[in-house]
C-alpha cells in the first residue's frame, strides 16, 4: 500500500473510534449547552416537586389527581439530565456541579438511578395509595435529591 493510502485507512479507523467514544457527549456540541440543559431540567423538577411539597406540608390541600399529575411529570423528567452532567469540561463555567461527578461517575450514576427508582415509586404511590402513602414516598424522593446534592453539588 502506498503511504498516502495507509494514512487514509488509519484516519478512517481512528475517526470510527472517535465516533464510538464520543456518543456520550455527542448530544451537546459545547459543555455550556450541557450545563444549560441540565439546569433547565432541574428547574422543571424543582417546580413540580415544589407543588407536591406544598401538598405534603399542608400549605395546599392534598388533591390526589394533582399529586399524581405532578409526580408523573417529575418521573418523566427524572430520566433526562444525567447524560448532560457527564459531559467533559462541564464542571467548569456557570455550574455548581463538583468535578467529582466526572471522576466518580459510577457513584453519580448509582445515586441518579436511585432517584429515578424513588420517583417511579412516587407515581405508583400517588395512583394506588392514599395521602399518607404518597406523602411518605415524597419524603423518600426528597432524601434521594439531597443525597446527590450534598455529595456532588458545590
Ligand atoms: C427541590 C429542590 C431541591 C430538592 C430538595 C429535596 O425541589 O430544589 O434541592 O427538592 O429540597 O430534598
Amino acid at each position: 500500500m502506498k503511504k498516502m493510502q495507509k494514512i487514509l485507512v488509519l484516519t478512517v479507523i481512528l475517526a470510527g473510534f472517535a465516533v464510538l467514544i464520543g456518543t456520550a457527549t455527542a448530544q451537546f456540541s459545547r459543555p455550556e449547552d450541557a450545563i444549560k440543559y441540565r439546569k433547565s431540567v432541574m428547574v422543571i423538577i424543582a417546580q413540580h416537586f415544589g407543588r407536591l411539597g406544598a401538598m405534603v406540608k399542608g400549605a395546599e390541600p392534598f388533591d390526589q389527581d394533582r399529586f399524581a399529575n405532578n409526580a408523573a411529570i417529575v418521573e418523566a423528567v427524572s430520566k433526562l439530565p444525567w447524560e448532560a452532567f457527564l459531559v467533559a469540561g462541564s464542571d467548569r463555567g456557570d455550574t455548581t456541579m463538583k468535578s467529582s461527578v466526572l471522576k466518580d461517575s459510577d457513584q453519580f450514576k448509582k445515586i441518579a438511578a436511585g432517584f429515578q427508582q424513588e420517583t417511579g415509586r412516587l407515581v405508583s404511590a400517588a395512583k394506588d395509595g392514599g395521602a399518607d402513602t404518597a406523602k411518605r414516598q415524597f419524603g423518600k424522593v426528597a432524601v434521594s435529591c439531597k443525597e446527590c446534592h450534598s455529595e456532588f453539588r458545590r
